[in-house]
């Protein structure tokens, strides 16, 4: 039985990742950083709590991270812990670099000493493309960072590719653009906009305040993209890959999805940090702008082309942009209607 040991286990990718390995037949193992055992409330939500194991490690401790990789001696390491909110970033950049870029080389480090034929992924982001050089980014897009978060990320990608070439370790670099999924954390944009319209909903709130409304992402089913991650430590040779869908669009975009979704008939007014978003119905106000909420630089667009890796991987995002807006809408609606219904935040909901 192949073990594999995934970091991150807490996060939307950690769960579906262990629910895929799960089912690919593997011993897997979770790295919680935490030492309390508040429970797991995305794989409770998957069902498959009871069997991840679950190990404590802190990307910014060595010697943990070495006492757990020579414990479990893992046959596959998957890379997903990070700060990984970029608004954060900009608040906490050391933290942010200790964890997203010197927390891959101690990892690194660690395994080529304890177990060095350990195959190893690590969660590389389209955030390193940052200020884009082209459109659409590939694997061969010059990097042009634009937060201490995709600068960290930079630092993770090269030394995932040095460490191959250097040693001839197995380790791949998947450059994920965003995906999303009814297990998102809610300080992301598209989970944020899904749970604040359940909530406007069933009258548990009046409002969504968001940041800037033009810029565009690649968004695909985060569940379709752990699948890709999986395929990469299954090829011959280590490589780098990007997975994205190949399709950009707005905040507003899926603001207007998502409020579609659940039923509403919205209008825009004003214009930039004026801008309201208004139901039709009542001319209440549904969303707002603060400027709270935008980042000190932007990334404005992230497009990417998978060619590389439908072509190596045989891997293809499937869910289009609507139905993933529509599986995220659904789902909210779902969980505060429970939580209507019994007076219970539960951890569904977000764990911040
Ligand atoms: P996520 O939900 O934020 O999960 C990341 C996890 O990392 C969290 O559960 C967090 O634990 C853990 N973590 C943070 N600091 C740590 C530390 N010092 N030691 C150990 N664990 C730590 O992120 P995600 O969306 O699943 O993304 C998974 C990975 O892919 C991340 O590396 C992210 O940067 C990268 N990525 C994500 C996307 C995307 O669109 N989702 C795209 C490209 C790349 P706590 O729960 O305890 O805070
Ligand atoms: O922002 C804009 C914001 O925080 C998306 C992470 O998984 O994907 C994610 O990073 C866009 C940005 O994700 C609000 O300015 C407007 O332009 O959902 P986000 P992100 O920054 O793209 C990449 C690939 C990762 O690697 C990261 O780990 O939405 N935006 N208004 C807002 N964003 C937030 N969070 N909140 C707002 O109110």
């Amino acid at each position: 039985m192949k073990k594999a040991l995934i970091t991150g286990i807490r996060g939307q990718d950690g769960a579906y990742l262990a629910q895929l390995l799960l089912e690919k037949g593997c011993e897997v193992y979770g790295a919680d950083r935490r030492s309390g055992d508040s429970g797991n409330w995305r794989l409770k939500e998957l069902g498959i709590e009871k069997d991840v194991k679950i190990v404590y490690m802190d990307l910014l401790e060595l010697t943990n991270i070495m006492r757990v990789i020579e414990k479990i001696k893992p046959d596959e390491v998957y890379n997903l812990a990070a700060q990984s909110f970029v608004q954060t970033a900009f608040e906490q950049p050391i933290l942010t670099s200790d964890i997203d870029a010197i927390g891959v080389l101690r990892l690194l480090e660690t395994i080529r000493t304890i177990k060095p034929d350990a195959k190893f992924y690590q969660a590389s982001s389209s955030e390193m493309f940052g200020r884009v050089q082209e459109t659409p980014q590939t694997e061969k897009t010059p990097f042009y960072p634009r937060s201490p978060y995709g600068v960290s990320k930079l630092f993770g990608h090269w030394i995932t590719v040095n460490y191959r070439e250097s040693y001839n370790m197995f380790a791949c670099s998947g450059i994920l653009f965003n995906h999303e999924s009814p297990l998102r954390g809610l300080e992301f944009v598209t989970r944020k906009i899904t749970y604040g319209i359940a909530r406007i909903k069933y009258g548990l709130r009046d409002k969504i305040v968001l940041g800037n409304l033009d810029s565009k992402r690649d968004w695909g089913f985060a569940k379709e993209y752990v699948e890709g991650m999986w395929l990469m430590l299954q090829q011959e040779g280590p490589d780098d890959y990007v997975l994205a869908t190949n399709e950009a669009h707005s905040v507003k975009e899926f603001v207007e999805n998502a409020f579609k979704a659940a039923e509403y008939s919205i209008a825009w007014e004003g214009e930039g940090v004026n801008t309201k978003c208004i139901d039709k119905k009542t001319g209440k106000i549904l969303v707002e702008i603060s400027p709270e909420f935008y980042r000190p630089a932007e990334v404005d667009i992230l497009i990417g082309d998978p060619s590389k890796a439908k072509e190596k991987l045989g891997w293809k995002p499937v869910t289009k942009f609507a139905d993933l807006v529509g599986i995220m809408v659904e789902a909210d609606l779902e969980k505060v209607g429970m939580e209507k219904r019994t007076g219970y935040f539960n951890e569904t909901g977000g764990n911040r």
